[in-house]
């Protein structure tokens, strides 16, 4: 269970709660000016040539006629898995609840911002100063700073949302149902023109029976959701991942860059809310016992069952937010442990195979690079601070068959690396930066790691959030890809206070929190599950983070 302590309440249910959205003006007049023009056409069209035509739509008699099974199945699963994949969204987002059209996220480029706060320029302002309440009465698990179990959710109910949309789109094409939403020619575009005068002007058009056919922009909408935002969802999705990204940087400018892909996840989500928005209330006014007798029940008559059914199903659903808050709060760690189940094993086959590489330049480094976490309060900290670190020894320890101590003039004859990489915090930032250092590898062959010594733990000067020193350990495996760097310099200037001075960890195909800043020493052990809590760091001990974020 999450102490609901004063730490933590400080952190996730804070004085300030306030809400405000900001909207690039130019983005909301644009957005606006579309919307008008829309509806304005449509009532010009009824007021000077009056509402068009609708044909009958074309009913196959072939078929495929109702709803099988498998059909009103795949829907009620992706209606229950979509919810919590918005609910989590909403929670995820809030924690840097600004959205951006560049992957430098500089305080002020974004275009929406869901904060009142403007980033202060006077002093340290951290991504995590700048994480959002949301209540949880729209999102899971809500409160503020609570990405870890969010992402818990988002990723155990994007298995369900992909596996029903790769049955039912496979299932469609074996079928023969699939004619019911594949448009079969470019005329679905008047058609569907003249739909939306009528529904734009208060007309509801004559409907055809959705048991056997649908209308022109019904089975347009229902195919650009099917087949257009459920896979760009997905896409976007994938263009976040740290792994993807510095392996693959080309993938994430498909949608215009990393933070774009972010932005148009959003977008998307905003369109299916759209979608579920007006889906239902047409279902509603459109002859809602038949329409869910339809669906549910999979018969066309006009008793109330498949309502009655349909509405208790939909109350399912909504209970399932409720036992998702109870285990949120209550059973964190075995949600932790559940997914680590499934993502575990699944990340070491595909993701964590990439090795990253530095693909970016010296022009696309950030100009502002967010900071995180807690500078260290340590005197002895301070004082090595203060000498500017010459004094500062680097113990390395544990099973190896030869522990060192190396100021930073050792660690520079290890041997210099240089890259120039995309940091992905699990905030939801990014930036560029130029990292220089010794590689991981280096330290390995000098100090020999012991047969049974499998994972680095690196610890740090500095507190975690909710105090006791911050940690996080590494795989040997891992560190030994290329780009895994004990980094001392930043942008070719030896490594500032607030990025982790004198010692900062690189690990390019992961998350940002592994990444130990102000590192004190290095162990070898067997295994992480000796250290701390045992979960791999203190973000996987405090807040149910991943062991392996490659996503
Ligand atoms: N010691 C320590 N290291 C830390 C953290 C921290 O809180 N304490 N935060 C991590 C997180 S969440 C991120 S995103 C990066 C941020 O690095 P930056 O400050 O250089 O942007 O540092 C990581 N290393
Ligand atoms: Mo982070």
């Amino acid at each position: 269970m999450i102490a609901f302590d004063a730490a933590h309440k400080a952190v996730h249910f804070p004085e300030d709660r306030r809400f405000r959205i900001w909207l690039l003006p130019s983005i909301l007049a644009g957005v606006g000016a579309f919307a008008v023009l829309l509806i304005a056409a449509a009532w010009i069209q009824w007021a000077f040539v009056g509402l068009p035509e609708i044909s009958e739509a074309k009913v196959n008699p072939a078929g495929p006629h109702g709803f099988p099974l498998w059909v009103r199945l795949c829907h009620f699963l992706n209606f229950a898995f979509i919810m919590l994949l918005i609910r989590s969204g909403l929670s995820i987002l809030m924690d840097h609840p600004r959205l951006y059209f560049n992957d430098h996220c500089t305080p002020g480029s974004e275009w929406l911002r869901l904060t009142p706060i403007k980033v202060p320029r006077d002093r340290i302002w951290t991504a995590k100063d700048d994480a959002r309440y949301i209540s949880p009465l729209v999102s899971t698990p809500g409160y503020r700073h609570t990405v870890g179990v969010a992402r818990v959710w988002h990723f155990i109910n994007v298995h369900g949302f992909i596996l029903t949309g790769a049955v039912f789109i496979a299932l469609l094409f074996t079928t023969g149902q699939w004619r019911r939403l594949v448009p079969d020619s470019f005329s679905i575009v008047p058609e569907a023109w003249a739909t939306w005068v009528h529904y734009a002007t208060f007309h509801l058009p004559p409907e055809p029976n959705g048991f056997y056919a649908y209308n022109a922009l019904q089975k347009l909408s229902y195919f650009a959701v099917i087949f257009g935002l459920g896979p760009l969802a997905i896409l976007t999705g994938i263009a976040m991942s740290p792994a993807v990204v510095n392996r693959f940087p080309w993938y994430a400018r498909l949608f215009g860059g990393r933070q774009s892909a972010r932005s148009i996840h959003f977008l998307n989500m905003v369109c299916f809310v759209g979608f579920i928005v007006v889906h239902v209330a047409l279902v509603a006014v459109t002859g809602f016992a038949r329409n869910m007798n339809h669906i549910v029940l999979g018969t066309d008559d006009l008793r109330s069952h498949g309502m009655i059914i349909g509405l208790f199903a939909i109350g399912a659903v909504a209970l399932s937010w409720v036992a998702a808050h109870y285990l949120s709060w209550f059973a964190p760690r075995r949600l932790q442990h559940a997914l680590k189940l499934v993502t575990y094993p699944m990340q070491l086959l595909t993701l964590n195979r990439l090795s990253p590489q530095g693909c970016y330049t010296a022009a696309d480094i950030s100009p502002h690079f967010w900071p995180n976490g807690k500078m260290p309060k340590r005197n002895d900290w301070k004082r090595l601070a203060e000498g500017g670190f010459r004094d500062y020894r680097l113990k390395v320890g544990g099973l190896v068959e030869t522990p060192v101590e190396l100021t930073l003039a050792d660690l520079a004859k290890l041997g210099a690396q240089d890259q120039i990489t995309m940091h992905h915090c699990i905030q939801g930032w990014s930036g560029i930066a130029q990292w220089s250092g010794v590689p991981m590898k280096a330290i390995i062959d000098l100090v020999r790691p012991k047969p049974e010594a499998r994972t680095v733990v690196l610890y740090s000067f500095g507190e975690a959030l909710y105090g006791g020193a911050y940690y996080d350990t590494q795989s040997i495996e891992n560190v030994l890809k290329p780009q895994c760097l004990l980094a001392t310099h930043m942008n070719g200037q030896p490594l500032p206070e607030v990025y982790g001075a004198p010692l900062r960890l690189r690990v390019e195909n992961q998350l940002g929190y592994k990444m130990v800043k102000w590192i004190e020493r290095i162990e070898f052990v067997e295994s992480e599950k000796g250290v701390g809590e045992g979960e791999g760091g203190k973000n996987e001990d405090d807040e149910y983070f991943d062991l392996l974020p490659n996503i």
